[in-house]
């Protein structure tokens, strides 16, 4: 009993210009609106764990098909900490 219209729903959250993908960007600002603050390494390996064809952008297929499978967690809580570019120039 998948409720495709439950993920449709999801889906229409974060695919802010309606072209039926949701890309990088849309996700990045959806994270913002909910005030989370998500790194461009975090961004990409969140997008490359759902973009199952690899194609940069993630369909309702593929959301859905993530939704609907079985729980498995996308591992960006562990982005690389290393970038540490703080334009704070004290020269
Ligand atoms: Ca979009
Ligand atoms: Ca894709």
């Amino acid at each position: 009993m998948a409720d495709a219209t439950d993920y449709a729903a999801t889906f229409k959250l974060f695919d802010l210009n309606g072209d039926g993908l949701i890309s990088a960007d849309e996700l990045k600002q959806v994270f913002e609106k909910l005030g989370d603050q998500v790194s461009p390494e975090a961004l990409t390996a969140m997008v490359s764990f759902l973009d199952s064809d690899k194609d940069g952008l993630i369909s309702l297929e593929e959301l859905t098909a993530y939704l609907a499978g079985p729980r498995a967690e996308p591992d960006a809580t562990s982005a690389p900490a290393s970038q540490d570019a703080a334009p704070d120039a004290q020269a």
